[in-house]
């Protein structure tokens, strides 16, 4: 009977374990009209109201969250115990023979405890070891089943469950979040057709065509083996040994050396799937496709001397971010875009859509926008869910499949490859973070760390003792594409993959100046790291071909000379299609979002004008802006009229570059003070040099001419001065300055100030 199935000690909450209707068209899920607030605020009262520090566990409202309640552990009024659950009744001192005496063998509590902990490591990832991730939901705007039959986009506001893991490549697992380095950008769809890994980078090329050269191309990256240095670091020789020599990693190149290689926050960067995919639909007919994901945050990024200070003050600047935003129900959001093209499309374009250093241009493509993705819940233990998760790109769902890409080609067989040796075995997707939620029934069996059990005598198939089952689910199952394919069994590359430098050229030449400018200044930085003349010369040499004006930026800033343009693979490509595209610049996407989670840093010290800050405070906490009272120690400050103002922050825990914007306060006796204090001007001039607001009150204005900075004679927009101005007042004009996110009128390379 159904009460006897209840009973059983099966997981309620995979329901279907045990048989379901074996739908043709993905089921439509849980629906809700898109944007609905229903949905927004049901998470974000569970997701706000909920302590995620002791107590018991929050029940996710997220399906894949919920999934993994059968696992979640809470100790509240529980006694320590062994594994084998034998209660310990002395944590503190192991078995001796006598107080003074040997401790003894037989102390399995010792030997369990210490055993365990000899084991706590894991191998990390290989390459983005360093990473971080919250567990949210993708909400399709309409139905899309002209293109694809995947689960995700089958009906208008269909909610699927993701888990997104952001990470950088090269670094090891505990190092620095704000290293120059392209960003991972992994979601996991846990559809109800089984699992969906998009495994993207912040970056829509990469540095190689071909699998066969991933290994060689992450030796290079990586610190050097002789010595084990630089952590988390492109600039050194080996890298750029590596690139100079492989003319195909100089699209990839200008976008790492480009700002999107030091992101501001995870949150605001961009998600792209690189490859070319296929959507095929419920009659068989399939189209290309590119993914991308667009942050409604904005697209904003650091400066390098900013990105090179925060790795010190807080290496994990970008975990941070996305945890605290999320915590605070300030939940980030993307918004997935595709290209959708055909394949006669795709033959006319001047490169090869199977190329992954090539983009496809949004003046070729249109983005089409298909959904929105939230994250709105942080893990519960970053162990068991942020590290164990497991993505590869070979897992894909009906209505997904591949293109030829070589370099996807070698992606779909390392993933679960590499799974293996991190995660001990075969029997990875039982973890719970990557269980699908959906019912996986087959015959495979046994391996380390089995946790299924499986009924009966029947583990292949056919068969007819189990009734066949579990049965071939046919063309309701995954059926691949069937592409025709004639040619020769060779190694070798197609003809446009050839050609490496017109998309190279096309992303510099779609920059602003100062994007342009940085750039430059990236390459400098990196090759001034390289110890070996003649590879400076021979990147140099590749640069020419992407533009001269940017060798000889870099040339100069190196002492050195233009070299003759490097030999092309092709003297005569075909010409590109378009010159320019706005969308690749940084400042395309500014975002709907103001200063929403942005960071202020008030300075505090006693004889502070205290009104001015109350009503700043209260202007800039509503538009959701987050305001650190900052002063020379963390604690309590006295105000002009005996008010007390209370730091949260320190000039030494957090220094100035920490912050989006600056609040340099009124009141003659905190000036004083302050002036006092080497670590002030410290903290104005980074606020200057990274071209961020600065807002000065009254007397404030003394500290600032101490930075040597003269606002009288500057006509900078991100300078706002309130003499005798009420603060409120100003308020909105220092609001709308910080959306701006940086004043780059006033970048210079070298630094004024
Ligand atoms: Fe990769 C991890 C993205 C090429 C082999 N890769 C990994 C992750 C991301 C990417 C985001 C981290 C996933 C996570 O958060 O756990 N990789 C990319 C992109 C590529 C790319 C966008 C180019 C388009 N990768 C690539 C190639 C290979 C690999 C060509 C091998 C042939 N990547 C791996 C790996 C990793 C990995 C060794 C390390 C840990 C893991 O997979 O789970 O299998």
């Amino acid at each position: 009977s159904d009460d006897f199935v209840a009973a059983m000690p099966c997981n309620p909450i995979k329901a279907l374990e045990y048989g379901h209707d074996n739908a043709v068209a993905p089921p439509a899920g849980e629906v809700v009209e898109p944007g609905s607030s229903a949905l927004t605020a049901s998470t974000a009262t569970e997701d706000t109201g909920t302590a995620k520090t002791g107590g018991a566990a929050p029940l996710g409202k997220n399906a894949n969250v919920a999934s993994l309640d059968r696992v979640r552990v809470d100790p509240s009024n529980e006694p320590l115990t062994t594994n084998q659950g034998v209660r310990i009744g002395d944590n503190q001192n192991t078995l001796k023979a006598g107080l003074r005496g040997p401790s003894l063998l037989e102390d399995f509590i010792l030997r369990e405890k210490i055993t365990h902990f000899d084991h706590e490591r894991i191998p990390e990832r290989v390459v983005h070891a360093r990473g971080s991730a919250a567990h949210g939901y993708f909400e399709a705007y309409d139905t899309l089943t002209q293109y694809t039959r995947a689960a995700p986009f089958a009906e208008k506001g269909k909610i699927t469950p993701v888990f997104a893991r952001f990470s950088t490549v090269a670094g090891e697992r505990g190092s620095k979040d704000t290293a120059r380095d392209a960003r991972g950008f992994a979601v996991k769809f846990y559809s109800d057709e089984g699992n969906w890994d998009l495994v993207g980078n912040n970056i829509p090329v990469f540095f190689i065509q071909d699998a066969m050269k991933f290994p060689d191309l992450v030796h290079a990256l990586k610190p050097e083996p002789h010595h084990g240095m630089p952590q988390a670091a492109s600039a050194h020789d080996t890298f750029w040994d590596f690139v100079s020599l492989m003319p195909e990693s100089t699209h990839m190149l200008m976008w790492v050396m480009s700002d999107r290689g030091i992101p501001r926050s995870y949150r605001m960067m961009q998600g792209f799937g690189v490859h070319t995919f296929r959507l095929v639909n419920e009659q068989g007919q399939s189209v290309f496709c590119k993914f991308h994901w667009k942050p409604l945050q904005g697209t904003h990024s650091l400066v390098w001397d900013e990105a090179v200070k925060i790795s010190g003050a807080n290496p994990d600047f970008h975990r941070a971010d996305l945890w605290e935003a999320i915590e605070s129900g300030e939940f980030p959001e993307w918004e997935l875009g595709l290209q959708i093209f055909t394949e006669e499309q795709a033959e006319g374009f001047s490169f090869d859509v199977l190329d992954a250093t090539k983009i496809v241009p949004e003046e070729l493509v249109p983005l089409t926008p298909v959904g929105r993705m939230v994250l709105n819940r942080n893990p519960d233990n970053f162990f068991a869910e942020t590290e164990q998760v497991a993505f590869c790109t070979a897992h894909i769902i009906p209505g997904i499949d591949f293109s030829n890409d070589p370099l996807l080609a070698g992606r779909i067989h390392s993933y679960a490859d590499t799974q293996i040796t991190r995660l001990g075995g075969p029997n990875f997707h039982e973890i719970p973070i990557n269980s699908s939620l959906a019912s996986v029934q087959n015959n495979q069996r046994d391996g380390m760390h089995r946790q299924a059990l499986h009924r009966g005598r029947v583990a292949y198939e056919p068969n007819s003792l189990a009734g066949g089952c579990p049965f071939q689910a046919g063309t309701s199952g995954f059926v691949s594409y069937p592409e025709s394919i004639t040619g020769d069994k060779v190694r070798g590359k197609p003809e446009k993959f050839a050609e490496h430098y017109a998309q190279a050229t096309l992303f510099y030449e779609s920059q602003t100046a100062v994007e342009k400018a940085h750039i430059a200044a990236a390459f400098r930085f990196e090759l001034s790291k390289v110890g070996i003349p003649a590879i400076r010369e021979r990147m140099l040499a590749s640069l020419g071909n992407v533009s001269r004006e940017l060798a000889a930026e870099v040339a100069s800033g190196l002492g050195m000379e233009v070299p003759n343009a490097m030999p092309k693979a092709v003297a005569d490509p075909n010409p590109p299609e378009v010159s320019v595209s706005p969308a690749l610049s940084l400042m395309a996407l500014p975002g709907e979002c103001g200063v929403r989670t942005r960071q202020i840093a008030v300075l505090v010290e006693n004889g502070v004008h205290h009104a001015s800050l109350v009503a700043l405070h209260a202007a800039l906490t509503e538009a959701g802006a987050v305001v650190h009272f900052v002063g020379p120690r963390v604690g309590t400050f006295v105000g002009t009229s005996g008010e007390k103002v209370e730091a949260d922050k320190s000039m030494e825990n957090s220094p100035g570059f920490l912050f989006d914007a600056l609040v340099v306060p009124d009141g003659s006796e905190a000036v004083q003070a302050l002036a006092g204090n080497g670590h002030t001007v410290e903290f104005i001039k980074d606020q200057f040099r990274h071209c961020k607001t600065i807002l000065v009150l009254g007397a404030g204005r003394k500290l600032l001419e101490m930075a040597g900075i003269e606002p009288a004679t500057n006509q900078d927009p991100g300078i706002l001065l309130a003499e005798g101005v009420d603060a409120a007042e100003i308020a909105t004009a220092f609001i709308d300055a910080v959306a701006a996110h940086r004043h780059p009128s006033r970048d210079r390379d070298p630094p004024t100030k």
